[in-house]
């Protein structure tokens, strides 16, 4: 996405400051400052770069900042408003504001950047809310990469949102706040018990719209103890989440909360499933345009979900008419110029590919995103969701995420992802797919599965930006107690291989992905003969020495240093349909075709239907 990732701007007209590296003396603001401030790490609030930039911050330790610096040598500008608060934060903190101003008013709350913290902390200051996404990198696919490369650990993010606390920490009124974090990075405090490290008196895990929420802050307000963390209710109905009335970062407007799928690693997933109504996103789309964003991304874990929630079709049989609706009308919207996807899942790709074909012609034309390499679209714009792909072996994926691919049976996951892969890039939809190694119980035979699915794809011609991570035992989760690998150097070689074969997969069709490949490739062979042998253990270095193509893989897999994953037959879309339980057939749409023979489906519920439930 190199060249093709929106440029740096500070556009819209608002003005734009360079961010400070040293802080000015500190002098008390001259009005004793809000009674609660709002803030969140400089890293987790830029946007004018695109998402990449964060996810690049997130894995790139801070010793490679060069590398940023080096694309992006703007990155710290910001956008403020006339006083001097932000003119962009997080979806989070803008939910917390919110949230707030249903008790407080506006002069008692300010949503500013870190390093403007000082001019609204005062005497009057009673609260400081940290929001955060990932404070410490010690979630999957973030972690993993600055501990390969060793010495300084710590990701760029996590050096952003230290210094935020820092900050807040070092305030002369410090012992007159509460500092009080949430967010869906917070268990990384608690995990990690850096309470003091940071300055930090309570951790809040859920969502700020919580009854329970507000409490807690009249609490901090009344200068009472707080408890060093709680666990707040979600909303369960639709009506009861909010929406942001400004500018979030990369316009991120809430599409779904939960999924369904049950996978036993997943966060979001704890939630309860629900999709928002479309006149609440559309105002919120309106809030960020009017408020100078031309970027707008719907935030899901699964956008297929959005309009079949709780209806008589289960969640897993996509809604067209209302998605290819909700996404017209939000790409339509004036002032809207780029519209980013973020999670989606593998199934409906192959349950209904006309739904992929009508929502790339409505999306294509709004996506930032170039890969002239291997889009098929007159200005080679591609769609790159997020999807998880984790793990090519079926054993594995029983265990792990036995739902993934329903309708479909676990047992036919491989044909899922390589046929859902197929009808994605036919329509130019190149996902980044993430993959877990090291999962808990993962044997030579399950790296071994998933390899056989990666050279498959390599066969087929097939792409997608592979992003391996680390099992990481997340937070609350159903495998929250499980353990996997948990050092880099107690990796096998085969799991190392997916590694290391994922990233030259990623580099295949040229440099696109400036961020991953740019990481691995900072002097790759030298780098493991100077430290990354003895750090990475010797299971490393064969898969490194294919990653460099040094020598041919081929005669790595002669010299049985490497293992190449064998020939796949698998499933075609009318053979998955036909391995389908037959009470899910009516809930197929027969424009696509593969039915079984002489089977005749009911006729779709029609748009109006649909509607009315979704602005029930
Ligand atoms: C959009 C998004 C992104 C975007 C934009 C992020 C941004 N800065 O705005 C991009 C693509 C850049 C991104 C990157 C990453 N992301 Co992300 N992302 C999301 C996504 C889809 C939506 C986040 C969102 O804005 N939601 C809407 C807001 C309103 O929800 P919220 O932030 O949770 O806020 C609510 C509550 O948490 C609470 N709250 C929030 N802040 C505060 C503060 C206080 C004081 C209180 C009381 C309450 C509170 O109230 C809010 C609601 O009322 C979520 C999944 C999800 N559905 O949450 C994943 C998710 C948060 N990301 C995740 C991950 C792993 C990452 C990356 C590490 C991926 C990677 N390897 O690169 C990076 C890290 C980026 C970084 N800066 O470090 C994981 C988090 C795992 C974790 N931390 O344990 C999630 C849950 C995805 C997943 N399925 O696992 N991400
Ligand atoms: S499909 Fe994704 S969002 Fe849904 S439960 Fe599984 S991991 Fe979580």
């Amino acid at each position: 996405m190199n060249s093709s990732l929106p440029s740096q701007n500070n556009g819209n007209g608002s003005k734009a400051k360079s961010n400070r590296d040293t802080p000015a003396p500190y002098t008390p603001p001259a009005d004793g400052g809000k009674l609660i401030v709002l803030t969140a790490p400089l890293s987790e609030t830029i946007d004018h770069a695109g998402y990449f930039i964060q996810m690049a911050m997130a894995s790139l330790p801070v010793w490679m900042e060069f590398v940023i610096n080096r694309k992006y040598p703007k990155w710290r500008d910001l956008e403020y408003n006339e006083d001097g608060s932000a003119r962009y934060m997080p979806a989070g903190v803008r939910l917390v504001q919110k949230s707030l101003l249903r008790e407080y008013t506006e002069k008692d709350i300010v949503a500013c950047y870190p390093d403007d913290l000082d001019k609204f902390i005062g005497p009057n200051t009673r609260v400081v809310a940290v929001s955060t996404h990932n404070p410490l990198g010690v979630t999957f696919a973030a972690g993993v990469y600055t501990s390969i490369f060793g010495s300084s650990r710590q990701p760029i993010n996590s050096h952003y949102a230290k210094q935020a606390f820092a900050r807040i920490k070092s305030n002369p009124f410090r012992k007159n706040y509460k500092v009080v974090v949430g967010g869906s990075g917070g268990w990384q405090i608690i995990n990690t018990n850096t309470y003091e490290e940071l300055g930090v008196d309570c951790v809040v895990e859920g969502r700020s719209e919580s009854a329970d929420t507000m409490a807690l802050f009249a609490k901090a307000i009344q200068g009472k103890d707080l408890p060093r963390e709680i666990t707040v209710n979600h909303p369960t109905t639709r009506d009861a989440i909010l929406f942001p009335d400004w500018r979030t970062t990369f316009g991120v407007v809430e599409m779904t909360t939960g999924c369904g799928r049950r996978c036993q690693f997943c966060v979001p997933d704890l939630n309860p499933q629900i999709d928002l109504p479309k006149d609440k996103m559309m105002e919120a789309v309106r809030a960020n345009v009017r408020q100078g964003n031309k970027q707008i991304s719907l935030a899901t874990e699964d956008m297929f979900i959005w309009g079949q929630v709780h209806t008589d079709t289960p969640f897993f049989f996509p809604n067209r008419e209302a998605l290819v609706d909700l996404y017209t009308d939000i790409v339509n919207t004036p002032g809207v110029e780029q519209h980013v996807l973020s999670h989606a899942t593998m199934a409906p790709f192959v349950v209904d590919p006309l739904l992929i074909k009508q929502l790339s012609e409505v999306l294509l034309p709004k996506s930032p995103i170039h890969i002239p390499q291997v889009s098929h679209h007159p200005l080679k714009k591609v769609l790159t969701p997020l999807i998880g792909l984790e793990t090519g072996s079926v054993r594995m994926a029983k265990q792990i995420m036995p739902s993934k691919g329903v309708p479909f049976s676990i047992e036919d996951w491989p044909s899922v992802v390589l046929e859902g892969l197929r009808v994605a890039n036919e329509n130019n939809w190149f996902p980044m797919m993430t993959l877990m190694v090291g999962n808990p119980g993962e044997t030579d035979e399950d790296s071994m599965a998933t390899l056989d699915v990666i050279y498959e794809m390599e066969r087929r011609g097939l792409f997608a930006f592979l992003v391996p991570s680390i099992f990481t035992p997340l937070h609350d989760t159903r495998m929250e107690k499980k353990t996997g690998v948990t050092e880099t150097k107690n990796l096998t070689q085969l799991q190392w291989q997916i590694m290391m074969k994922c990233w030259k997969f990623n580099l295949r069709p040229g440099q696109q992905s400036w961020w991953g490949p740019t990481s691995w490739r900072v002097g790759s062979i030298g780098l493991w003969l100077y430290k990354l042998r003895r750090l990475n253990g010797p299971n490393f270095t064969w898969p490194l020495w294919m990653f460099s193509g040094a020598i041919s893989e081929k005669n790595l897999e002669r010299m049985g240093k490497i293992y190449i994953g064998k020939p796949l037959k698998t499933k075609n879309r009318k053979e998955l349909i036909a391995t389908m339980k037959p009470h899910y057939l009516q809930y197929l749409r027969a424009d696509n075709g593969d039915l079984p023979d002489g089977y005749t489906p009911p006729p779709v519920k029609t748009k109006t239907e649909v509607d009315l439930r979704v602005v029930a």
